[in-house]
């Protein structure tokens, strides 16, 4: 048996490590993955990529990329009769998919620094093109607002270490600097902490930072990062384990959603 993964960048580390995870678990069950790499989400090269899996006779297709409603549909109906799972669509979409729970996750972020004491909380969003950083954002925006509380700055990276180093930069050129700040990713958790020793801000002491993801370096981020959990194995093998089942090929669509959880380490005190 051949299955079908289309992804986002592997170079960013949830989808490697979800890619990686499908890989091996689809080895166990004595199937090949045949992996496409996307570098623009637009729908011609998504209609395109899954075309070329489909050529290749995959009997079920794994889709990792941000998609909005519409083009996950129409993905969907391209690759029918062959079966489609989604990891990354939000929850109106009328397709198959498996993803984690975004809002739960916000919620907890803010809910740890809360109880630690903050109220002057700086966001750091991933890109507004995608739908799970626009969940998170409005996830954290919302749990904040139910405190009573406005972040105090905000800012949107492209899910790289180099850009959480970049707009840190603008997130800490107040006057004031704040008392935390959420991350909507580990890798631009790691570079908001390299932008914070360069200028001299302690973390913990001084800045907080939540991270989201912890994937598998997160642990060893100096200091150690607190972070949302995903778990990116058992999203992985449950997909693929969904699509070898009876399950992929009736004509029901649902959403399943994944719990996420908090991780304390040593970046908020
Ligand atoms: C999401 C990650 O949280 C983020 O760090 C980034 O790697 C992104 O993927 C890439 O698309 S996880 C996804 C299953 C919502």
């Amino acid at each position: 048996k051949t299955l079908g993964l289309l992804t986002t960048d592997l170079a960013l580390h949830a989808p490697s490590q979800i890619a990686s995870a499908v890989k091996s678990r689809a080895g166990q069950a004595a199937a090949s993955v045949s992996i496409s790499m996307l570098e623009q989400h637009d729908a011609a090269s998504c209609v395109a990529a899954l075309q070329e899996l489909l050529a290749q006779r995959v009997e079920g297709v794994l889709i990792n990329v941000p998609l909005d409603d519409a083009l996950a549909q129409q993905l969907a109906a391209q690759a029918a009769p062959t079966p489609v799972l989604f990891l990354d669509v939000g929850e109106t979409a009328a397709v198959n998919s498996l993803v984690f729970d975004a809002m739960q996750g916000a919620r907890l972020g803010v809910e740890h620094l809360l109880a630690q004491g903050h109220r002057q909380i700086a966001l750091l969003g991933g890109p507004q093109t995608s739908v799970s950083a626009r969940t998170r954002f409005t996830g954290w925006l919302v749990a904040l607002q139910q405190a009573g509380l406005t972040p105090c700055a905000s800012a949107h990276g492209d899910w790289s270490a180099a850009s959480g180093y970049e707009k840190a930069h603008s997130l800490l050129a107040g006057m004031q600097l704040p008392d935390a700040v959420l991350v909507a990713n580990d890798q631009m958790a790691l570079g908001v902490i390299r932008a914070c020793v360069e200028k001299g801000i302690a973390v913990p002491a001084q800045i907080s930072v939540v991270g989201y993801d912890d994937t598998a370096d997160s642990a060893w981020f100096s200091p150690p990062l607190t972070t949302i959990r995903q778990t990116f194995k058992e999203a992985g093998e449950r997909s693929v384990d969904w699509l070898l089942s009876p399950s992929a090929q009736a004509d029901v669509t649902g959403q399943t959603r994944l719990p996420v959880m908090l991780i304390e380490r040593h970046s908020t005190a």
